[in-house]
């Protein structure tokens, strides 16, 4: 009897960390880069492809990974020669940073899933998206 009283004190304490734990917060720096790759001639796997005018933007980390119920803050610099956009549509988050620039955006990660974090100014192809990725 009193084993199982036991077990059930430091299960009940086990619980009460995991709550505390989940409620904690957590902070990512993002940081959009724009990669120029207008460059004349260039070899891809023995494919030679001239003028190539085109860039991509990163997010990086690519992947932001936090549990449900973290408050999130996330700091957004960003070193494209442009302004760029930060969505993440599930959370209502829509912001547009200018070139040099940094923004914060805070949020809370109520909703589980995996949602894409995209430049909302412009055609995906010259992007690669980020995710952010909320775990039960
Ligand atoms: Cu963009």
């Amino acid at each position: 009897m009193k084993i199982t009283r036991t077990v059930f004190v430091s299960l009940a304490f086990g619980l009460l960390l995991t709550g505390t734990a989940q409620a904690a917060e957590q902070k990512f720096t993002v940081v959009i880069n724009a990669y120029d790759t207008t460059i004349p001639e260039l070899n891809v796997e023995g494919v030679t492809v001239k003028n190539i005018r085109a860039f991509n933007v990163l997010n990086e980390p690519e992947a932001l990974v936090v549990k449900k119920g973290t408050s999130v803050k996330i700091t957004i610099e960003n070193k494209s020669p442009i302004s760029e956009g930060f969505s993440i549509d599930a959370y209502k988050i829509q912001e547009v940073i200018k070139a040099g620039e940094t923004k914060t955006v805070s949020f809370k990660a109520d909703k589980p899933g995996a949602f894409t974090i995209w430049c909302q100014l412009h055609p995906q192809n010259i992007h690669l998206p980020g995710s952010l990725n909320v775990v039960d």
